[in-house]
């Protein structure tokens, strides 16, 4: 089961690279704007897992840059995971929110979505 898993893997990364898109062309201030408002949230993710890989090319298109960790090489990452948002999967955005506990974003989708409503990304 751990080979099918490392094969389907290697697979998928490689599929993610020949097909990795081309980031939209946009402006200092823009780029600036988006960064300042990512600049503090981190992405839990395991780097072969296919809606991981649905997020970062959506954050690769749209030029977001979010730190991400990789919760299945380091085991830290996955007990930060399970301890902040209650389970270990991902991915799994989290937002700092001002004087209040941050939030712990699962789904691929409803990560998506809550970057491009912010960001105002037409999707
Ligand atoms: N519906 C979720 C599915 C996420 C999911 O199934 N992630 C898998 C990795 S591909 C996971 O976290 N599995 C937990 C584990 O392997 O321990 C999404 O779209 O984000």
């Amino acid at each position: 089961m751990r080979i099918i898993r490392f094969i389907l893997g290697r697979i998928i990364l490689f599929i993610d690279w020949i097909t990795s898109p081309a980031p939209i062309s946009i402006s200092e201030e823009e780029r600036l704007r988006i960064s300042t408002f990512t600049s503090s949230m981190v992405m839990y993710e395991f780097r072969a897992c296919p809606f991981c890989v649905r997020v970062r090319r959506f954050m690769k298109r749209n030029n977001i840059i979010i730190t991400t960790k990789d919760a299945r090489k380091n085991k830290d990452y996955a007990d930060e995971l399970i301890s902040g948002g209650g389970k270990l999967q991902v991915p799994c955005l989290v937002i700092p929110t001002e004087g209040k506990n941050s939030e712990w974003l699962y789904e691929s989708k409803d990560i998506i979505n809550f970057l491009a409503k912010e960001l105002g990304i037409k999707l």
